[in-house]
């Protein structure tokens, strides 16, 4: 089994890593700096986007960090971070929302890019507020997304979250606050945090 994990620790491989740690599987890490490294010709063989984060796994590359959480559930399944097949409906479901709809209204936010109300209808979140309204539906009192039992929605999904929680597009309710510590008590995201928090010095802006 090879397993490559192409990354910059300040970047949307965050969660890629702590999917991975998730997993418990063994992988590789190669750093990519921003610019030329990521513009090589060997990374654009690998991801023609340019972009972190990508992984190889025997042969196969998956790039876009929603599907690589799906597909490394799914490869790992020891790991129990999907639920069975037929109780995926919210899983899938909240999984692409966070990916659509969740991205693209909060990147939009961040850049001052407003949706009219004549336009809304045509665009996939229809606007900041409503797309705000249903992520928060999904965030729940106790436990995680799907019920009791933490799953590669709460690395993709949640990670989104608590990002969003950082930059002000997310109020800090308590609810919100209280999910994000259940997540961030992991020993696979304290692990991952801390290799990234580790390779910043020399692959982050300032390496
Ligand atoms: N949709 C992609 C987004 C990946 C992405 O935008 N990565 C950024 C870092 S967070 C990047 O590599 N930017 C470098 C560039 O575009 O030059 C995903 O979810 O993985």
């Amino acid at each position: 089994m090879s397993l490559t994990f192409y990354t910059n620790p300040m970047s949307r491989g965050r969660i890629a890593r702590w999917m991975l740690e998730e997993t418990g599987a063994a992988y590789e890490t190669r750093y990519l700096r921003y610019g030329p490294e990521m513009s090589s010709a060997d990374y654009t063989a690998v991801n023609p986007m340019r972009k972190v984060p990508a992984i190889v796994h025997d042969g196969k590359v998956l790039t876009e960090c929603a599907a690589i959480c799906l597909y490394l559930a799914d490869a790992f399944p020891k790991a129990d971070l999907a639920p069975p097949l037929d109780a995926r409906a919210d899983y899938y479901r909240w999984m692409l929302f966070a990916a659509g709809p969740w991205e693209a209204a909060s990147t939009n936010r961040s850049l001052n890019v407003e949706v009219s109300p004549e336009t809304s209808g045509m665009v996939g979140y229809g606007d900041f507020d409503r797309t705000l309204d249903a992520l928060l539906s999904a965030v729940p009192d106790e436990g995680y997304l799907l019920g009791p039992k933490f799953s590669a929605l709460d690395v993709y999904m949640g990670s989104q979250i608590s990002w969003g929680s950082q930059f002000g597009s997310i109020p800090k309710t308590l609810r919100v606050e209280a999910y994000l510590e259940r997540l961030q008590s992991r020993r696979g995201y304290i692990r991952a945090s801390e290799l990234d928090d580790a390779a910043m010095a020399t692959y982050g802006p300032a390496g």
